[in-house]
């Protein structure tokens, strides 16, 4: 029996313009699903030309087995009302949820909603593929793995296993998409998993750690298989993914999503660009005590065009609080070290992390404007489950209300998520805290638009529409404050034929 999957994602309505980026993490749920026999469908409900009654209606006819929805945390509570409309016009259709806001929050979704049927935590490759051996009868409930159920009113959460041999998945598959509504960049996820452990920080959590000798001792090959470990792809199989989307879109530039590059894996596809790639074009994160000299200017002549640094504080106190471990001086060195080889930079700042005081403050702030960065992000402290305080908040003087999960994980789509009252930090109420330092988006240079974030992005497109980041980014969000679905269509449809034609001039089309 060939098993229909239908997916979506809504996260708000089409404000910022990396949302027309295809995105990977469907591309790759997609590919595993059709990799074992089954059809998926693809809605994208912050697309101009996908509506929801289009998606609703499509899921009433089709009445598919599976329907999926990818939750993040802006358009999470609207994403649930959508899950119960699915489950009124195709009753018949299992409705699942994954993604980072399901990975992050797992069980306690069901605290809030009963409009999933499942919720899948972390990788979704092999679950997904899984959850519809249990839909035809070939598996039990308890032998999908990741997953979360709620059965008679209990919620019972099944093994999560981390994929051990990323190479072992199929490419991600991008067929899924209507292409020409996005523009012509891949998201490369060469790594799952981070070494490092920053205090703020989900994503070793959600995506593996580093595990010390001694956790690892005693316990058995297959046990070590299945914990939370940084786990690599292997070159051949990023060169094969980069050669398909060369050859069969003609897409040539790439966004590496890994939250923290690896320098060995990033050497060889510099490698690649410089002898025999010369039209690839990417960006990337980017880490204040990674590169040396030499690697930048690698990075350079391999067309690195704009890298993503967390720097987070000017003040060396809580650089060290936030777990990093560089000083001022590498900070103002590895940014003129990327500039020096023609790589824009991008710096991204928290304000008022636990211990920020207005002197640390007034450090960052200087630091930001004197770095000479493009493009500087600033972001307020947010409280991730997940995170090294999240795990141990008591060591970073901070109170969790007993209800925290469930109001930090339904923040309105019109609210700010660092705006919501949900824990104490030294005694004050965590929004109290922030009226601390609100007033630092008076300072020049700092901008708290949200767009900046993606400005690694608009360096790509920049370079496809021979414009400046800023210059693009100021004509898209003209368009999309109108709404101006013609007008973006045909920005995307420009960028296409660049990028295309690019590949051309090189002589590396074929
Ligand atoms: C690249 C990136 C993007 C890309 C999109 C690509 C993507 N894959 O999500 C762009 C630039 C478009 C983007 C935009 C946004 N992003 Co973003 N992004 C990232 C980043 C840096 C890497 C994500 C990635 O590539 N992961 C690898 C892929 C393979 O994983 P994945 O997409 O999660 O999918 C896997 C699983 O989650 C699961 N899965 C996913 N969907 C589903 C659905 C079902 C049904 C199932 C069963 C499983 C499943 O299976 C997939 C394969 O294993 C992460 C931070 C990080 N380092 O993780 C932030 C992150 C995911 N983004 C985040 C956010 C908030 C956003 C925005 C909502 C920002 C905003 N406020 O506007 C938008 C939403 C975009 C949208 N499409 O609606 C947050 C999510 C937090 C949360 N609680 O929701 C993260 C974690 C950053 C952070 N720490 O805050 N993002
Ligand atoms: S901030 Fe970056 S380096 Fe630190 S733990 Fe998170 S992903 Fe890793």
């Amino acid at each position: 029996m060939s098993l229909s999957y239908t997916l979506a994602t809504y996260s708000s309505k089409r404000k910022f313009f990396d949302f027309f980026v295809p995105d990977n993490g469907i591309a790759a749920l997609a590919s595993a699903i059709k990799d074992r026999g089954g059809d998926c469908a693809y809605f994208d409900l912050n697309a101009f030309h996908t509506s929801e009654e289009d998606f609703l209606s499509f899921v009433e006819q089709n009445r598919p087995n599976i329907v999926g929805f990818k939750l993040f945390q802006s358009g999470f509570l609207h994403t649930n009302e959508l899950a119960k409309q699915v489950r009124k016009v195709s009753p018949t259709s299992l409705v699942i949820a994954g993604g980072p806001h399901s990975t992050l929050y797992g069980e306690a979704i069901f605290q809030v909603t009963d409009a999933y049927d499942v919720i899948i935590v972390g990788e979704g490759e092999r679950a997904i593929v899984e959850i519809g051996e249990y839909v035809t009868g070939e598996r039990a409930q308890d032998e999908v793995r990741n997953s979360i159920w709620k059965i008679n009113n209990e919620v019972v959460a099944t093994e999560r296993v981390w994929e051990n041999d990323l190479d072992s998945l199929p490419l991600p598959d991008y067929d899924v998409f209507r292409l020409n509504e996005y523009f012509p960049i891949f998201l490369l996820n060469m790594v799952r998993g981070c070494p490092n452990q920053c205090a703020f920080c989900c994503h070793p959590y959600v995506w593996g750690r580093k595990c010390s000798n001694a956790e690892l001792r005693g316990r058995s090959r297959s046990a070590i298989k299945r914990t939370n470990v940084v786990r690599r792809r292997s070159f051949d199989s990023i060169r094969s993914e980069i050669e398909l989307y060369r050859m069969k879109y003609g897409v040539r530039s790439f966004s590496i999503v890994d939250s923290t590059p690896d320098l060995p894996l990033i050497r060889k596809i510099c490698n690649l660009i410089c002898t025999s790639r010369p039209d690839i074009k990417w960006v990337g994160f980017g880490k204040i005590d990674l590169f040396d000299d030499q690697t930048y200017e690698m990075l350079g002549r391999a067309n690195c065009k704009c890298l993503w640094y967390g720097i987070e504080s000017g003040n060396e106190e809580m650089i060290v609080r936030i777990g990093k471990r560089y000083s001022r001086q590498d900070i103002f060195e590895a940014i003129a070290r990327a500039h020096r080889n023609g790589i824009r930079t991008i710096g991204g700042f928290i304000v008022g992390f636990p211990g920020e005081t207005e002197r640390s403050l007034a450090e960052t702030g200087d630091l930001a404007c004197n770095l000479g960065l493009d493009a500087v992000v600033i972001s307020p402290y947010l409280l991730q489950p997940g995170s090294p305080i999240a795990l141990s908040p008591e060591k970073h003087g901070i109170r969790l209300d007993a209800d925290w999960m469930v109001r930090s994980m339904c923040v309105p789509e019109n609210e700010e998520p660092h705006e919501v009252d949900f824990y104490e930090i030294d005694g004050l109420r965590n929004v109290q805290w922030w009226e601390r330092f609100r007033a630092v988006s008076d300072y020049p240079g700092w901008d708290f638009d949200r767009q900046i974030e993606a400005y690694e992005l608009a360096t790509l497109i920049g370079e496809q529409l021979g414009l400046e980041p800023d210059e693009f980014m100021k004509e898209v969000d003209v368009i999309l404050k109108k709404q101006d679905a013609d007008s973006l269509h045909a920005l995307i449809g420009k960028a296409w034929l660049q990028e295309k034609a690019n590949s051309v001039c090189c002589g590396l089309s074929r």
